[in-house]
């Protein structure tokens, strides 16, 4: 194996490549230590060029590339296999903005960037980057195109893909697919850059974008508040929506399970409203400038729900320091979630309509099946997009409720699918949910997808065993 690797090790340089244990061990687990690899070598080329050269050469060589980001996936899709015949290819020093037109409203990055640093370049233009993700410190750019990323501002801006106006990427054969144009219209044919967001390393490596930027908002107004149901905080966000349009950018909700784990194990948190309630809204609106009047109308938005029964209380926030407080209750759950025990996650979306009834029938079908089973259902409410998450029954052992990870997931997902919805919202396929899409997909849309496969990495090298 290591003399298969000298060319690959000749061609990365001193510092392109390592097979240090320290370093890579790391990144050998997924986020959520469900998988763990192996790996030949790590390469970490510094260029565009370099990553062309590491793909030519691993065609010729028949060796299997896992591209990787910030390793914050939650479906394995970056993570290795056992076999230790692959490389794991990071980006992270492919880590410049190359280019920031504040003018054009758009930014190149490369892929290796953090979202953050991404988010930063466009504040300094005085520009809005609006992806907007827990992990937003650690994860980076191209990984979030190729999951096709979402978080916690794509009612108001959308997933990643509607934020990209070009790509760079690198083909398995080493040719470089330069579309890292800015234009806003451009309608020749199939759009192929595409193609690579949100198919998670197995068609290529992006290897730098363009992006789009917004009007840095003037402020926000942001409001926590308490629900009977979902069926409220559905008419909730359908009064909001109407009432205020784009300027909703935020709509999330969580149950008070949620908040009580996030109280027992988050320091520095504390309970958001006077007395507890069933659901929780955190919503948030932007202002255009200082005579922009959405901040009344929001409150006057609460105080009509108020009056109309759909909201039991509610509370805005009077200082930046009160509303990054209600972000970190949300943005604590799944760290909250975790040092509960065991969880069983599904990252699910629905019509948002059909959401209440989905949490009921499904919440009450797992819990018939593994009593004591506790619904932590949170999320991304104004795109439909929840994370029907349970955490292990109180005081039982977490292999145990693990266990029935397999069981619980396929009776989910198969109510999901009755209902037109989706199995994967935004968290990708990676390797965990390759099954759900031999199942679930359309088997047109299935076919079209292993067919694509094959003609851009007719001999598999790209992150093999990933979504097709
Ligand atoms: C979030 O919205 C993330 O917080 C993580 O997508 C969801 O841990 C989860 O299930
Ligand atoms: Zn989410």
């Amino acid at each position: 194996m290591n003399d298969a690797l000298s060319p690959i090790k000749t061609l990365l340089g001193e510092g392109g490549w390592s097979t240090d244990p320290a370093l890579l061990g790391p990144r050998l687990v997924d986020h959520r230590h469900r998988y763990h690899g192996s790996a030949a070598l790590l390469a970490l080329p510094d260029s565009t060029a370099r990553v062309a050269d590491l793909l030519r050469t691993c065609s010729a060589l028949r060796i299997g590339v896992v591209p990787q980001g910030g390793n914050t996936s939650y479906c394995g899709g970056a993570t290795p296999d056992a076999s230790g015949t692959q490389i794991l290819l990071s980006l992270q020093r492919l880590d410049r903005i190359r280019r920031v037109d504040a003018e054009g409203f758009n930014l190149v990055a490369e892929a290796g960037c953090t979202l953050l640093e991404v988010q930063q370049a466009a504040a300094d233009a005085k520009r809005l980057f609006p992806l907007s993700l827990g992990s937003e410190g650690t994860c980076q750019i191209g990984g979030n195109l190729s999951t096709n990323a979402g978080g916690t501002a794509v009612l108001r801006y959308g997933t990643m893909r509607e934020l990209v106006l070009g790509i760079e990427a690198v083909l398995p054969d080493g040719r470089v697919l330069d579309q890292l144009r800015s234009l806003r219209k451009d309608n020749t044919g199939y759009d192929v850059k595409q193609w690579f967001l949100g198919a998670e390393g197995t068609l290529g490596v992006i290897t730098a974008a363009c992006l789009k930027l917004f009007p840095l908002p003037f402020g926000h107004a942001t409001a926590i508040a308490g629900v009977q149901d979902l069926d409220a905080a559905v008419a909730l966000l359908s009064r909001l929506r109407a009432r205020l349009g784009d300027s909703v950018v935020a709509f999330e909700v969580m149950p008070r399970a949620a908040i009580e784990l996030v109280l027992r194990h988050v320091p520095g948190c504390s309970e958001p409203l006077g007395s507890p309630h069933p659901w929780y809204v955190l919503a948030e609106v932007a202002l255009r400038s200082a005579q922009d009047n959405a901040a009344e109308e929001f409150t006057q938005a609460l105080g009509s729900a108020m009056q109309a029964g759909e909201v039991g209380d509610a509370v805005l926030a009077s200082t930046e320091s009160q509303r990054l407080a209600l972000w970190r209750i949300r943005e604590s759950v799944p760290a909250a979630q975790t040092r509960e025990g065991a969880s069983i996650k599904h990252d699910v979306s629905l019509p948002i309509a059909a959401i209440p009834e989905f949490v009921r029938s499904a919440g009450d079908a797992v819990i018939a099946r593994v009593p004591g089973a506790r619904l932590v259902a949170y999320g991304h409410l104004g795109d439909g997009n929840l994370h029907f998450n349970f955490s292990q029954p109180a005081g039982t052992a977490p292999a145990a409720f693990d266990a029935r990870t397999a069981e619980v997931t396929r009776l989910v997902h198969d109510l999901v699918a009755a209902r037109g919805g989706s199995f994967s919202a935004e968290h990708g396929v990676g390797q965990s949910k390759v099954e759900d899409l031999r199942r679930y997909e359309d088997p047109v849309a299935l076919d079209l997808m292993r067919r694509l496969k094959s003609v851009l990495d007719p001999l598999g090298i790209m992150n093999p065993g990933k979504v097709v």
